[in-house]
């Protein structure tokens, strides 16, 4: 069997043993598989040992597959047409925070309003949604002006919002009563 870090060094793929018969024996550590030994990450993805059933060469590729997905999240907003940095509202029991923001008119942003309580609620701002440009996948989570946050949710709204004063509010019973309101300053 040729070590997959000496084919890598010559620039090519590893073969990987045709029956499992060929594969190594348990206890026999070997290094070749394992993340430094390659010479580069595509060859490390493309790198079939873990069909050998060598769980350590498994558990590596895992862990790098995990890697490349979390340097794809981080790398993907770089590149796609994305709005301005997200407007985080947090909504808990019984606020919104900030009660009050400003948002730029015409600009395309990320309403991002996160529920962290355990009740559900809303956010409710029919004026201000109204006015807004939106596209359709974040129009069809506003309803009625407002936009219903179950208990322990996150909702995401992309909208170019239009010059001008608005307020919100929760229109769950007593909230705004209970301090669920705010005001949104759009320029
Ligand atoms: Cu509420």
């Amino acid at each position: 069997m040729k070590s997959c870090l000496a084919a890598m060094a010559r620039g090519g793929r590893h073969v990987p043993p045709k029956t499992p018969s060929e594969a190594p024996r348990s206890g026999v550590r070997l290094n070749q598989c394992d993340i430094l030994s390659h010479s580069n990450w595509a060859a490390a993805i493309a790198c079939p040992c873990e069909r050998w059933g060598r769980k350590d060469a498994g558990t590596s590729h895992m862990r790098i597959r995990i890697m490349l997905l979390l340097l794809g999240v981080i790398i993907a907003p770089a590149d796609a047409a994305m709005p301005r940095p997200a407007e985080v509202i947090v909504v808990s029991n019984f606020s919104f925070r900030p009660s009050q923001f400003e948002l730029r008119a015409g600009e395309p942003v990320l309403l991002e309003l996160r529920n962290e309580s355990g009740s559900g609620h809303s956010f409710s701002a029919p004026a201000f949604f109204a006015s807004a440009r939106m596209d359709a996948r974040s129009a069809a989570l506003v309803r009625d002006g407002r936009v219903e946050l179950p208990p322990r949710s996150q909702v995401g709204v992309t909208l170019s919002p239009t010059a001008g004063q608005y307020r919100f509010k929760c229109t769950h019973m007593f909230h705004a009563m209970l301090g669920m309101t705010g005001t949104i300053s759009v320029r």
